[in-house]
């Protein structure tokens, strides 16, 4: 596979991703004509909405041809509300290119990508754009760079770098001796890969400048995807709609191989392959195989979601270490505004989640209403859009409200002995004690070994996660430890699904045990502004039950960081934006839950039958466990 190289771009908002994707592919031979995001006509803004609002929603895959390597490119989405789209699409790629604008400079959203580079351990080449406009300043851009990425070094004194590290450069550089190009190419290649360095070029993606260097750059020092023969081993890293085939699922090869009408096996669920489509030269095209390595959409995994592993999950490096590190902090009711039936919009939602699981519908259903996850007000309009065009429903959102969650107050016992109405034995005794912020629940199992079977203990575990969905005042649990210190099952009575339908009983008790206090989301703020309009920003701040940290004053300038709660700020971006006639600069980034000091009315209604109306939940539970009222003996 050392003629692929599987590359995503990643950047803020507006730094030229797109455009940057349209010119390497037309630099390449695979267009004719280079598209403009301004006119609609680019290649991976294809959604109707990403054309009409000239931003990019959706990570959207295309590949070329540079120096004879095929070069697949995810081209990924900048706004922040899209941003969890864009760690999914580094897992499945070998190498990042990260935008940077020559004119606006390091964003918050640069900060969290580089941040998720060196996570994931991507090897990363960076590309200053816009280098064309008048006001591009390319030293103070790579200066604002280097502070918060180290590795990053400027490819045209890319040699001093590597003195520094390389014994052979070094000898070099000391004696004056200039590298052969090739060699230090090669030096390049092998630090980029090691993630010692990450060269830096610089140009413009609408008049081409510097794009050739990028593109040599990619095809010579990003690593290439390995090949592993064997069982399949896949990654689900986007689920897009096809009007005319339905659900594709964007999918990276890691081991094995994936063909039309094989048997797949996907989170338990078998399906068949009904269709494949790989990007070829700018076009995505019929293809019968998807070999480790590549990546490309599959057709026929009609429940598959965005996240999910195809085959055997151990076959994919690092699977581990995958886990969706975005969190929504608000949610919106939906209502159709045509009247259209509230379970056709529940279906049409729930399409939406396995494209992005994030958005985690919430039905309640005794008052029929649905409520969403968002990360921001673009998301909701974006999202209107998308149930229009798609599904034919005009919709509306409510109000936006913060996430809370719930966190226990004390140490407490949670115990429940389900053993009537016959047949059922599920006794269970849980121990719950508070954490730290941050720490979210950690479950652990520490009843006697002869006490409760391996089968049922296994039970318990994996009904933990519905069972602290919703605490006392209906929002999620967190920051716990949840122990299971006792339990016994029946070797006649107990039916197999006893402890599932007794876990939530048992913690339920427990949280009622121990209370709970409210926790509110908090972002971290950092204001530049004028001086003289300093005061008023600090009142704001205390007025929104914030925390300023201390100001820093350059001459007429004040720079202040603060932590604010996400319900009091919501809207405060705008109010910053009057406040300092539009001079002032704003960024904010998720900090954390903190104990929400007014706990009054947040409340979030029960979905679903409570636990704690014990008699009427054992009822609804057994016969959603198994579609039918336990027959009584
Ligand atoms: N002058 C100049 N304008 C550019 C350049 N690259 C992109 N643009 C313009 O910047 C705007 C944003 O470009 P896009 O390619 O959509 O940026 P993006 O990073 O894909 O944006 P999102 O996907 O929405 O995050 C468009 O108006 C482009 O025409 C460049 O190199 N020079
Ligand atoms: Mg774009």
């Amino acid at each position: 596979m050392n003629n692929i190289r599987n590359i995503a771009l990643a950047a803020h908002v507006d730094a030229g991703k797109t455009t940057l994707t349209e010119r390497l592919l037309f630099e390449s031979g695979a267009i004719r004509a280079q598209g403009s995001v301004d006119r609609g006509t680019t290649k991976t803004d294809d959604l109707p909405v990403e054309k009409r609002r000239g931003i990019s929603v959706r990570s959207a895959l295309t590949s070329t041809v540079i120096n004879g390597v095929t070069v697949n490119i995810i081209d990924t989405p900048g706004h922040a509300d899209f941003i969890s789209q864009v760690e999914r699409a580094f897992f499945a790629v070998d190498g990042i290119v990260v935008l940077v604008s020559a004119v606006d400079g390091v964003q918050t959203n640069t900060e969290i990508i580089l941040d998720a580079v060196s996570r994931l351990n991507k090897p990363c080449i960076i590309f200053i754009n816009k280098a064309d406009r008048d006001t591009a300043d390319i030293e103070r851009v790579f200066s604002e760079i280097k502070d918060i990425f180290p590795r990053a070094a400027m490819f045209s004194y890319v040699f001093e770098d590597l003195a520094e590290r390389d014994e052979e450069c070094f000898e070099a550089f000391d004696s004056g001796i200039e590298m052969p190009k090739e060699i230090l190419r090669q030096k390049v290649a092998k630090y980029t890969k090691s993630l010692d360095i990450s060269p830096v070029f610089y140009g413009s993606a609408i008049t081409g400048d510097g794009v050739s260097d990028l593109a040599a750059a990619i095809t010579d020092f990003f690593p290439f995807p390995e090949e592993k023969e064997g069982e399949t081993g896949g990654f689900i890293y986007a689920v897009n709609h096809d009007r005319v085939n339905g659900r594709a699922a964007f999918a990276r090869i890691f081991s094995g191989s994936l063909s039309v009408r094989q048997q797949i096996s996907i989170n338990g669920a078998e399906y068949k392959i009904s269709m494949i489509k790989k990007p070829v030269f700018g076009k995505m095209t019929d293809a019968q195989t998807l070999y480790s390595g590549e990546v490309g959409a599959v057709y026929g995994l009609s429940e598959a979601k965005t996240g999910d592993f195809i085959g055997r999950k151990e076959l994919v490096p690092f699977a581990e270490k995958y886990s969706e590190t975005e969190q929504a902090l608000m949610m919106t009711a939906v209502t159709a505004t045509d009247g259209t039936d509230i379970l056709k919009l529940k279906a049409a939602l729930s399409e939406l989640t396995a494209e992005e699981p994030l958005l985690d519908l919430i039905w309640e259903p005794i008052s029929k209403s649905l409520n969403i996850k968002v990360f921001g007000n673009i998301q909701t309009e974006v999202l209107k859009d998308i149930i229009f065009e798609r599904f034919g429903i005009p919709v509306e959102f409510g109000q936006m409200n913060v996430i809370y969650k719930e966190t226990p107050t004390r140490e407490g016992i949670g115990f429940d002995a389900y053993t009537i109405p016959k047949p059922c034995w599920a006794i269970l005794k849980f121990r719950i004690t508070p954490l730290a912020r941050g720490s979210g629940i950690i479950y652990k199992c520490s009843a006697p070994p002869n006490r409760l079977s391996y089968r049922y203990r296994k039970q318990v575990e994996e009904s933990i996660k519905a069972s602290v969905a919703q605490g006392p005042r209906g929002w999620e649990i967190t920051d716990a430890e949840i122990d299971l210190i006792d339990g016994e099952d029946h070797p006649i009575h107990t039916h197999p699904l006893d402890f599932t339908v007794a876990t939530p009983l048992a913690l339920a008790d427990g949280f009622r045990n121990t209370g709970t206090t409210l926790l509110e989301p908090y972002i971290h703020a950092r204001f530049t502004l004028q001086a003289e309009c300093y005061g008023r920003l600090l009142s704001d701040i205390i007025r929104m039950r914030g925390e300023p940290g201390e100001p820093v004053r350059k001459k007429d300038t004040v720079f202040i960081e603060a932590e604010i709660p996400v319900a009091t700020s919501l809207d405060y971006a705008a109010s910053f934006a009057s406040l300092t006639s539009g001079k002032g600069v704003m960024s904010a980034i998720f900090s954390g839950y903190r104990v929400c000091p007014e706990p009054d009315g947040k409340t979030m209604p029960r979905r679903g039958v409570d636990p704690l109306d014990r008699s009427k939940y054992i009822l609804a539970a057994r016969h959603a466990l198994t579609g039918t009222v336990f027959e009584t003996v």
